[in-house]
């Protein structure tokens, strides 16, 4: 599937500093400092209502991550899936009448715009379910040949015993399984799964869905496996980044690692699984299914500039859950203003101490709150000092912040 451009991202000076990275499963910061490649897979959108203000502080928190990276002379593969085919997108296109495949381009195409036009640097490959749907029957073939996988009637699941380190990756108990993954599209209840935590491989085809017929039958594909299979195909094993909001800790990446383990008979599937918080409007998680949604593209088409977006979002720690107020985008208005004067006065010296400073809080779990309050401070001192002759100005603390936090002044 076509990706997105992205804007080509300014090399600064100095010494890059490595970064470190909080990771779920072994719940610690670490280093993230791979030796020539880094490779990073983040969950996608399901294409229905994109793109929400959560969904864009995920991508851009892994945004800052891909930064951080090229920023050390890092190479960065980066992997993104579209989830194009899936029970909650059908249920929409069902409800409103729509043809799914109209909507899910549809909701591509904006969700394509606002990537760009908020400055998130394009995957490398940006692929869909549906175009994957011959890759995952070959995994679920190999997963039935080695009993990992079996038949429950039409459907295919996985058994959660043929991965040893189940568990691994959210670290939650039994009854916290239980609840998360009756709560998010799991069936704990459906007779025939020999654990009620066995996850869906394959759906066999219903009357008035979308199916594909293939060696293991017709029907289309379960959700973890699609993830599993993309990340795998195009990273391999061990890759160094899986991500997206925390809301998927449990059940899909713990099933999406799981499924690839048992099928390559390794382990990790990825060194950090890193999850943003989630964003909240009046006291709810911003999300579809409660219709509490604030749009990138609403805002940009009152006029919001996209930088403007971007920084309120930034404005908070990536892994804190965060509500999203009218305020916090009139302070990101003002600042943006504050820095874009700065960037014109701001002395050589300056711009040196800022470049530093952001390095250092960014490599540090992406520090964005002290990153913003040191630009904060560069902006102050620039603008207070009356220009005169013979001061240099180099703008490359506008680069930096360009650079490394993806906002353009
Ligand atoms: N297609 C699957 C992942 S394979 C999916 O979860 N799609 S989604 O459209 O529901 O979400 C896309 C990404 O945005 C996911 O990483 C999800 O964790 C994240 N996300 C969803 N809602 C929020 C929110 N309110 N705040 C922060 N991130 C969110
Ligand atoms: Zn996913």
């Amino acid at each position: 599937m076509e990706s997105w451009s992205s804007y080509p991202v300014p090399k600064i000076s100095g010494a890059p500093q490595p970064l470190r990275l909080f990771d779920t499963a072994t719940a610690s910061v670490r280093p993230s400092s791979p030796s020539e490649l880094a490779r990073m897979y983040v969950c996608g959108i399901t294409p229905y209502d994109a793109t929400h203000l959560g969904h864009a502080a995920t991508y851009l928190a892994f945004d800052l991550i891909q930064r951080q990276w090229r920023d050390t002379g890092l190479a960065v593969r980066y992997v993104q899936n579209v989830t194009d085919v899936d029970d909650p997108l059908l249920e929409r296109a069902a409800h409103t009448g729509e043809n799914w495949v109209v909507l899910a381009q549809r909701e591509i195409a904006l969700f394509r715009e606002d990537m760009t036009a908020l400055r998130v640097l394009a995957p490398d490959e940006y692929i869909g379910a549906v175009e994957s749907v011959t890759e995952i029957t070959e995994a679920i073939t190999s997963l039935l040949a080695s009993g990992a996988a079996y038949h429950v009637d039409e459907d295919i699941y996985f058994d959660i015993t043929s991965a040893p380190d189940f568990g691994y990756e959210s670290n939650y108990d039994r009854a916290t399984m239980m609840r998360l993954f009756a709560e998010r599209g799991g069936d704990p209840e459906r007779e025939g799964k020999r654990d009620p935590l066995d996850s869906l491989l394959w759906r066999g085809m219903r009357p008035g869905e979308p199916f594909w017929d293939t060696s293991i039958g017709s029907g289309r594909p379960g959700w973890h496996i699609e993830c599993s299979v993309i990340a795998l195909n195009r990273l391999g094993m061990g890759f160094d980044v899986q991500g997206g909001g925390s809301d998927l800790i449990f059940p899909h990446h713990e099933h999406s690692a799981a499924h690839a383990e048992s099928l390559r008979s390794e382990h990790p599937f990825a060194t950090h699984y890193v999850h943003a918080g989630l964003i909240g409007l009046d006291g709810e998680k911003m999300s579809k299914s409660r219709g509490n949604l604030v749009f990138v593209s609403k805002l940009r088409n009152a006029g919001v500039d996209p930088m403007a977006i971007r920084l309120a979002l930034l404005d908070g720690h990536y892994r804190a859950d965060r509500e999203w107020t009218g305020g916090r985008l009139r302070a990101a208005e003002g600042r943006l203003a504050n820095w874009r004067a700065a960037s014109k006065l701001a002395t050589t010296l300056q711009d040196q101490e800022l470049i530093s400073r952001l390095r250092s809080h960014l490599a540090d779990d992406l520090d964005t709150i002290s990153a913003i309050a040191a630009a904060d401070r560069w902006a102050e001192q620039a603008n207070a000092r009356s220009r005169s002759d013979g001061d240099e100005v180099s703008g490359e603390g506008a680069e930096a912040i360009d650079a490394l936090l993806g906002i353009a002044l």
